[in-house]
């Protein structure tokens, strides 16, 4: 593989997302990319990789200053078109080890060692004359090179640079680094493949990884989303009390833990999202950021207005399981009355305990039993049916927020950008919802018991959810 590895110089004039190209292609979130002029000043190699093995490179460079000045000084030493790639290397080498053209020399640097060239523009931005100089040493240098127009703000001027660009390169696509999805990425790796014969096989090889890597991606979230879930809803939460105390002493301070160790389940499973698609960055800025649809509380009642099945919908799933439908109801609008956690009286060491499950409203006192011994106060697993609803609901708003983001992007995370994508549950397939829910009710007989089972039918079904959103 190593054997002739495709080599990319991304190049072009400062500013013109050159890094943010790389940053996103290469699934790299650690590239500098900053809204100044001149961040890069240097080559640096970003390599392609899936596990070990390095697909193709990419070289991130600075950007050309003063294209028409070397052009110029090329210009006269130019004897024919034969010699105008050795004037190019001419150039790096009077001007390598000087302070003068320094930008330039180091770009040229790597094209001249053979690189490819992937020529930057922003086509927000109207065509002018000036660019031509850069356009025509890149030329010079006969190295395989394609055009790609990127959009950094809202003007499209495409159709002046077009007919300038399909001069100098002989590819030219769009490529807009801060919304390129993974199709457009495996595109772009196809254009590649006509640049240059010698690449192609290795291109090919590159391609089928990475969409094998993609289908595998697919299948460990629907995994993870999967665990999550079981885990969340067979976790309970047992405390010892001594003979003196009564359940009042812990309630607030055992429902407090409940609380915090689901949501801390949640916040697991995002970061191992997040680090499957090579998102390092988000993962150690978390704290820092604002995300506001999973800032909210998760047992605040906008979240549960937000996410989950409506009431109607419960109910629809409610004839399929056998829930009493006055219980439904009731869980599912007030956000706050399911809260309560239930108590278990049992003999400590005397082996199974007895647990009362509440399936409405239960308030710690009016279920509180005493057994033989010491008592022991239980709380959870959770009981709404919504709950597993609105936990999917976020895990796969948070799911598909991180998959579709390019790894250029470097302002804080708005997940709710994605409103359009929330209550994704609600628009399930009516007969992968039914599923769902039998899988639900499943994994809630579980407690304690092996789930091993469950997951695993869960996770399958969640691949199906996962594939088409
Ligand atoms: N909206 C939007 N902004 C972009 C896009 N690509 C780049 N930018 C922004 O443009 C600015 C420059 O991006 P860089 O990737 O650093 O550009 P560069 O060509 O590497 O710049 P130098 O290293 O300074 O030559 C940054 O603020 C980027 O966030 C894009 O596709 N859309
Ligand atoms: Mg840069």
């Amino acid at each position: 593989m190593m054997h002739d590895l495709p080599k990319f110089a991304v190049i072009g004039r400062v500013n013109k997302g050159k890094s943010s190209i790389v940053s996103t292609l290469a699934e790299d979130d650690t590239v500098i990319i900053d809204r100044g002029a001149g961040t890069t000043r240097a080559c640096r190699e970003f390599p392609v990789r899936i596990d070990d093995t390095v697909l193709l490179l990419l070289i991130d460079t600075p950007g050309f200053q003063q294209a028409p000045r070397a052009l110029a000084w090329m210009k006269e030493h130019e004897v024919s078109a034969a010699n105008r790639r050795e004037v190019v290397a001419d150039f790096v080498r009077e001007f390598g080890h000087t302070d003068e053209f320094a930008d330039e020399c180091r770009l040229l640097q790597p094209i001249l060692e053979g690189a490819g060239i992937l020529y930057v523009v922003d086509g927000a931005k109207p065509f002018r004359r000036n660019y031509e100089a850069e356009m025509e040493i890149l030329r010079w240098t006969g190295q395989p090179r394609m055009a790609l127009i990127n959009h950094i703000g809202e003007g499209d001027f495409s159709k002046e640079w077009m007919p300038a660009l399909d001069q100098y390169f002989s590819i030219v696509r769009h490529f807009d680094a801060h919304r390129v999805s993974f199709a457009d990425r495996v595109r772009l790796l196809q254009s590649f493949r006509e640049l240059h014969d010698g690449w192609r096989a290795n291109l090919d090889q590159a391609i089928e990884s990475l969409q094998t890597e993609w289908q595998r991606r697919q299948r460990e979230a629907a995994h993870i989303i999967a665990r999550m879930l079981v885990d969340q809803l067979t976790f309970s939460k047992e405390l010892v009390l001594a003979r003196y105390e009564t359940p009042d002493d812990h309630k607030f301070k055992l429902e407090r833990e409940f609380h915090n160790a689901l949501r801390e389940r949640e916040r697991k499973a995002r970061q191992q999202i997040e680090k499957l698609y090579h998102h390092s960055k988000l993962e150690t800025d978390e704290q820092d950021l604002e995300k506001p649809v999973f800032e909210q509380d998760l047992f605040a009642e906008s979240t549960w207005n937000l996410l989950g099945l409506n009431p109607k919908q419960l109910i629809g799933l409610g004839a399929i399981t056998g829930a009493t439908v006055g219980g439904m109801i009731d869980l599912a609008v007030g956000g706050a009355s399911f809260l309560a956690g239930t108590v278990l009286g049992g003999a400590i060491g005397a082996g199974s305990a007895i647990f009362y499950s509440a399936q409405r409203l239960a308030t710690i006192e009016n279920i509180m039993k005493y057994v033989q011994g010491a008592q022991v106060l239980r709380i959870g697993p959770h009981r709404n049916k919504n709950f597993p609803w609105v936990l999917l609901d976020r895990a796969l708003l948070h799911y598909i927020s991180i998959r579709d983001l390019a790894h250029s992007r470097r302002e804080r995370l708005h997940l709710t950008e994605n409103q359009e994508k929330t209550g994704l549950v609600s628009r399930l397939d009516h007969e992968l919802r039914k599923q769902l829910a039998r899988q639900f009710e499943e994994i809630r007989k579980k407690t304690g018991d092996d789930t091993s089972k469950e997951l695993t039918r869960l996770s399958k079904l969640l691949l199906q959810v996962v594939k088409e959103i």
